[in-house]
Parts: structure tokens; sequence; C-alpha cells
């Protein structure tokens, strides 16, 4: 049984900023715990965009708080984001993500991320045997 709290993950290996302060992700779950996919809070600042293109990876999240909208970049599509809404990165879709207020996102990674991952300027992240 793992339990773990957002409190012990605060100021730890675990505790994740963008290279750009954009975000803060807790890894609540990752590779080493052996579940199959990682599991992570993130909180998206208040009025910021973020280049993200997962190419080697699949994504869902889950909103809890804020309001916010990602733009998909193939097509020009606009999707909203409030709490309640998911989205999953079912096509390595390209996209901004822009938070109009402070964010918290549930996010699920296949394959899991391994460890402290941030974005590439691609928006990508690297598969963890390049890391
Ligand atoms: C929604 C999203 O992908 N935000 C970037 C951070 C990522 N969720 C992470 O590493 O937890």
């Amino acid at each position: 049984m793992l339990v773990r709290t957002l409190d012990e993950i605060r100021g730890g290996d675990r505790e994740v900023f963008a290279e750009n302060n954009n975000w803060v992700s807790a890894r609540l779950l990752l590779k080493g715990d052996n579940m199959g996919f990682s599991f992570n809070e993130t909180t998206i600042f208040a009025n910021t965009e973020t280049l993200i293109w997962y190419k080697n990876h699949l994504e869902a999240v889950y909103c809890i708080e804020g309001e916010g909208e990602v733009e998909t970049i193939d097509d020009g599509k606009k999707y909203p984001i409030r709490p309640g809404t998911m989205y999953a990165l079912n096509d390595h879709d390209k996209h901004y993500l822009r938070a109009f207020s402070q964010l918290r996102l549930v996010c699920v990674f296949n394959p899991p991320l391994a460890g402290r991952e941030v974005h590439l300027p691609d928006g990508s992240y690297p598969l963890d045997e390049e890391l």
C-alpha cells in the first residue's frame, strides 16, 4: 500500500517546477512505484501559456480548480477547462495550455514519468531512458 500527501511532497524531490515557472508538479506516483502509470497534481499559475507536445507519452488531465483553455495547434480548436473537465491527449495532440486563473490539474501519464522531467523546447518530455 502506498500513501502520500501533498504536504509530504512539497519541498522534496517529487516536487518539480517548470523550467519557465509556469507550473509546479507534485509527482505522487512515478515509474519506480510500479503502477504502470504516473499520477501528478499540477498547479498551473494564472495568466500563463504553455506549449505542450507529449510525443512520447499519453496524458489524461482532470481539472479540480480554476479556469483556462486548451488550444490544439493543428486545427486551432479551443476547449474550455474548468472544474469537472477531463481531457485526454489520445493523439499526442500538440497544444497550448492557458490558465486564466490558477489551475489545479490531476494528470496521469502512460508510460509513467520517471522523476524530474520538465518540458524540452518542443514541449515534450523525454522517455526515461533518454533522461
Ligand atoms: C497539463 C500538463 O501536462 N501540465 C504540465 C505538467 C505535467 N502535468 C506534469 O509534469 O505533471
